[in-house]
């Protein structure tokens, strides 16, 4: 496969490097493309360096795929340019999230959407990739009525700026602000812009994704999303209710059971999920599953990930090797007998 990958040398372009390589994904040229500022810059892939080119050099050199972590408005000015040239774009922004022409896919939950036909697939937003992995299987058993969502979330998740910031505070330098507060030794219930309805728009991409993910417009997300000092991963505490009763134990086995997920829930010998255990790993992890006793057929749980890789670059090229193995990009692999 010919592999551009648009956004290279940001903190999520960095990662999807990282998972191309680990993953042994079939690369057999990388273009990577940045922005005008970083043209001409080189990025390691597989211990080569490569030159970042512009999005017209890179849909020249017709790549079968493109994987977009470049921002919402890059995606939306170029990611229809590679479609039109029969590139497939597999877009990390919320560019293309809620257009209902465009398919939104984790595939743990619903690869069985993509058809050849789809050339710009939306990834959806970190956070909500890894509560519906974890949901899935218990939607499918339970039915979901309601979920109630506060999530821990990494400064990874907003960038570098991000990262700079929390660092050089640590440090007690002065430096950019990514928040419009200090983030270090705090805590603030504010991710991505406020909307009119007085939730964020991390809120409501928790709330409108989920039920495009999971093909069911009758679940009802509420969520209060946080930024915290942490780097690892996003956690969340997560409040379910079912239609149907539950058997705890039966809830681990089909979270034991259920794909990209490991459960870590022995309270007994201190055994949860951190974003410290997440951390460079690609499963979501499970811990703290018990009973909501206040009301019936509900379960809380807390549910951990690292952002940067099922959140965001993993998820995207686990697309593109469901793309591949279904023969939806790239030539038909003909094997000799
Ligand atoms: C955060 N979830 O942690 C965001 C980052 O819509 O893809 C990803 C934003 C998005 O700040």
């Amino acid at each position: 496969m010919k592999v551009a990958v648009v956004g290279a040398t940001g903190l999520v372009g960095t990662k999807m490097l990282q998972v191309l390589a680990e993953r042994n994904f079939p690369v057999t040229a990388l273009i990577p493309v940045a922005s005008e500022k970083s043209i001409g810059k080189e990025v390691e892939f597989k211990g080569k360096q490569y030159k970042v080119v512009s999005a017209e050099t890179a849909i020249s050199m017709k790549p079968d795929i493109a994987l977009f972590s470049a921002g919402g408005n890059t995606s939306l000015q170029q990611a229809p340019l590679f479609a039109s040239a029969g590139i497939t774009v597999v877009d990390n922004s919320s560019a293309w999230r809620m257009d209902p022409t465009k398919k939104l896919v984790v595939p743990e939950v619903n690869a069985d959407v993509l058809t050849a036909e789809d050339k710009i697939i939306a990834n959806p937003n970190c956070s909500t990739i890894q509560m519906v992995v974890a949901l899935k299987p218990l939607h499918d058993a339970y039915k979901i009525k309601r979920v109630v969502v506060s999530t821990y979330q990494s400064v990874t998740g907003t960038g570098v700026k991000a990262v700079d910031q929390l660092m050089n505070e640590r440090k007690g330098i002065d430096g950019p602000m990514a928040y419009p507060y200090k983030i270090d030794l705090n805590v603030l219930p504010h991710i991505d812009v406020f909307t009119d309805n007085g939730y964020t728009k991390e809120e409501m991409k928790m709330i409108l994704e989920t039920k495009k993910i999971m093909g069911d417009d009758s679940i009802k997300v509420t969520a209060t999303t946080v930024r915290i000092p942490v780097m690892g991963g996003h956690s969340e505490s997560v409040n379910i209710e079912f239609e149907k009763d539950f058997d705890l134990g039966e809830v681990k086995e089909l979270l034991e059971k259920a794909p990209g997920v490991v459960v870590v829930d022995d309270v007994a010998n201190l055994k949860y999920p951190t974003p410290l255990e997440a951390h460079e790993k690609d499963e979501v992890f499970v811990g703290r599953i018990r009973r909501d006793e206040t009301q019936p057929n509900t379960l809380n749980c807390w549910i951990v990930s690292d952002n940067l890789r099922k959140g965001a670059a993993t998820n995207a090229i686990q697309i593109a090797e469901y793309l591949m193995a279904n023969h939806l990009i790239g030539e038909p692999v003909e094997v000799e007998v």
